[in-house]
């Protein structure tokens, strides 16, 4: 089945690759939703809400400051890299759609990388909406912008929506793609994980990369229940027996 994937993707002239936290679990940044995840324990509404950072704007960002700290010390996996290196039958790269914020895709070379969640990387002021790149982790306190208003961390939190051109260039992908390679995500968080039905729709040719069974599965042509640094790169880069 490798080898049917592999020449399908290598034939493929319009592949997609969408990825979630499961494609980083090599590299040492948690997943969400598994067993040692981030949201084990702690409640998503009083970490990645709007009304969380209102009430508490410390407290969310003690959490999302450990994160930038953990993730800025972790490199790309070797899915990463592969989906980084890998060159369609039009000799271009290969555009990834992805829910992660680790910015990990672009550490790896990836060079068109869609954020449907927004960036841990980068902080925007919730009073004047400036928006800046920033890397200084070890804060002791809620970061402010220059107008003195506090600054958030710029990823979507739930009840917020996607950011609108991001999502919508995701969409005219995921229906004009012919593969998808759906990697280390859940599939339960929405909007995201319905570009899988709209790639779906379009009659692409799905292959998901999961240890666990998803909500995908009625959706996918092939599953491979392994982990992302070991299948992608034999799917990518040929050496699949
Ligand atoms: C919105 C913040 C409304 C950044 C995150 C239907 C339609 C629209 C909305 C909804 C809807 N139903 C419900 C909603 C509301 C909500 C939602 O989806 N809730 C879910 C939980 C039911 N959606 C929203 O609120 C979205 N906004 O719709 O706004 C709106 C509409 C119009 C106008 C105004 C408002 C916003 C969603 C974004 C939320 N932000 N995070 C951050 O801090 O990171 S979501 C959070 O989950 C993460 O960001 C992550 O991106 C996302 C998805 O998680 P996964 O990446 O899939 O990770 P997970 O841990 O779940 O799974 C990892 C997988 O990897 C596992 O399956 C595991 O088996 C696998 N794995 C492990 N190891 C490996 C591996 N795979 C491969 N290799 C390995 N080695
Ligand atoms: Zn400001």
């Amino acid at each position: 089945m490798k080898e049917e994937v592999r020449k399908r993707l290598r034939a493929a002239g319009r592949p997609l690759f969408m990825t979630g936290s499961g494609i980083s679990a090599e590299s040492g940044v948690p997943t969400f939703r598994g067993e040692d995840g981030l949201w084990k324990g702690a409640n998503p509404r009083d970490l990645a809400t709007p009304g969380a950072f209102a009430r508490d704007p410390w407290h969310v960002w003690q959490w999302y400051d450990w994160r930038r700290g953990l993730i800025a010390g972790v490199s790309p996996g070797r899915a990463h890299l592969a989906m980084a290196e890998f060159r369609g039958c039009s000799g271009a790269g290969v555009p990834v759609v992805t829910q992660n914020v680790d910015g990990l895709h672009q550490l790896a070379g990836s060079t068109d990388v869609l954020e449907l969640h927004g960036s841990i990387w980068r902080l925007r002021c919730v009073r004047c909406g400036r928006e800046a790149e920033d890397r200084v982790t070890g804060l002791t306190e809620v970061p402010l912008c220059a107008c003195g208003g506090e600054l958030r961390p710029g990823v979507v939190w739930f009840g917020e929506s996607l950011p609108a051109d991001v999502f919508s260039r995701s969409l005219a992908l995921a229906a004009e793609a012919d593969f998808v390679l759906v990697v280390g995500t859940s599939g339960v968080v929405q909007p995201a994980a319905s570009l899988v039905s709209v790639a779906r729709d379009g009659n692409a040719f799905i292959v998901e990369v999961n240890p666990e069974e998803t909500p995908l599965k009625g959706l996918t042509d092939v599953t491979f229940h392994e982990a992302a640094g070991e299948i992608v790169p034999e799917l990518l880069n040929g050496n699949a027996e």
